[in-house]
């Protein structure tokens, strides 16, 4: 029963032929951060749960804002509710989500003693975001494709050092440079639970999984070669079941090396040239992206030909429309169904 439930045929697997290079009939789409508070049903659900946090380790609601956007906007997959800093909590720094500021860390990372003391997370310590998953999976009964996620390495070992989010990041850079050794062995221990994460996840469902290297950017080329990339391939190379979609934000200068990885789709933000991005990285991977976010605040007529123009730039195949970035709360639900239904209509 358990094996027929996961080996079933999806009725829509446009985004997993894509993700696997095949051609498709047209461009598949999905948002990042789809669900979330651009839908009024997901504030609906929110207040009722109080914090974000109750929200996240609740599997039936969690499962229940996942499916929001694939019936409500006609996305062609859905994306588990979850966040990447479940990581970090697991491993034993525990962080509270103040409303609108975001997280911040009660203890975070600063010298080797407190790299020793953290757990390395093992595939049943997550188990509210596995039985979200499961939960999901059934109730989606295979109408799309369920995408898992979790942080790059070094994004997690950012909000480590860091304790919040930053504009520069620079007391985890710092660590890179004072500490590099001890740099490198938290990074390790982040990439063993990672990769135990992912792989219970795939035990539970997901047909892909998206790695999000949210603040990849702000590292030089030779850091990123460092510091980010050789755990990125550990992953990767880790997890070969299901197709793998790394997203590098702002790391334009390692396309090419990420092209080199194991995975099957390369995220672009929107600073990316797509002709240039494509040249990079050569013919073989499935892209995916790469709408400014702020396009959906333009006029309907604005968002359908700049949809058009972009997708016309990706040339219709292995291609997944997304955005660059994820989706900011205050655009219209109206707006974002235009990008999706622009997308579903374009001809190839
Ligand atoms: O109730 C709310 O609206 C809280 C806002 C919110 C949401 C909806 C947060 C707080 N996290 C999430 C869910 C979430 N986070 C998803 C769900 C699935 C979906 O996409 O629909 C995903 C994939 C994430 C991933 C995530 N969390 C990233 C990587 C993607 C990115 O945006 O770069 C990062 C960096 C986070 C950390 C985080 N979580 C929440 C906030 C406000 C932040 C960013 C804090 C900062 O600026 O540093």
């Amino acid at each position: 029963m358990n094996k027929q439930l996961i080996t079933a045929t999806l009725q829509n697997d446009i985004l997993l032929r894509a993700a696997r290079g095949e051609k498709t009939e047209r461009v598949p789409v999905w948002l990042m951060r789809q669900a979330g508070r651009v839908l009024p049903e997901y504030r609906a659900v929110r207040k009722q749960m109080g914090s974000f946090k109750d929200l996240l380790k609740t599997p039936e609601f969690a499962c229940e804002v996942t499916l929001q956007p694939v019936d409500i906007l006609g996305v062609d997959a859905a994306i588990i509710f979850s966040d990447i800093l479940v990581i970090p909590e697991a491993m034993g720094l525990n962080y509270e989500m103040i409303e609108s500021k975001g997280p911040l860390f009660e203890k975070t990372i600063k010298n080797k003693h407190d790299i020793e003391a953290l757990q390395i997370t093992q595939a049943n310590d997550l188990a509210y975001v596995i039985q979200a998953i499961k939960l999901t999976k059934r109730a989606l009964n295979n109408r799309v494709p369920l995408i898992g996620f979790a942080g790059a390495p070094w994004t997690i070992f950012a909000y480590m050092i860091e304790g919040s989010g930053s504009k520069t990041f620079a007391q985890a850079k710092k660590f890179l440079y004072t500490q590099p050794e001890w740099a490198h062995l938290l990074l390790d221990k982040i990439t063993q639970s990672t990769i135990h994460y992912l792989q219970a996840q795939v035990a539970a469902g997901v047909n892909l999984l998206q790695i999000f290297d949210s603040w990849a950017g702000i590292l030089s080329p030779q850091q990123y070669t460092s510091f980010s990339l050789p755990y990125l391939k550990r992953i990767c190379d880790a997890i070969p079941q299901v197709p793998i979609t790394l997203f590098a934000k702002g790391a334009f200068f390692a396309r090419q090396q990420l092209s080199e990885l194991n995975c099957a789709v390369i995220g672009l933000d929107w600073n990316m040239d797509i002709a240039e991005s494509r040249a990079m990285i050569g013919p073989d991977k499935t892209l995916q992206g790469n709408m400014d976010p702020c396009l959906l605040y333009a006029d309907y007529n604005t968002i359908k030909t700049e949809t058009i123009k972009m997708l016309q730039q990706f040339g219709g195949h292995k291609h997944i429309a997304n955005l660059g970035h994820g989706l900011y709360p205050d655009i219209e639900k109206d707006k974002v169904r235009c990008f999706i239904d622009t997308v579903k209509e374009y001809k190839i």
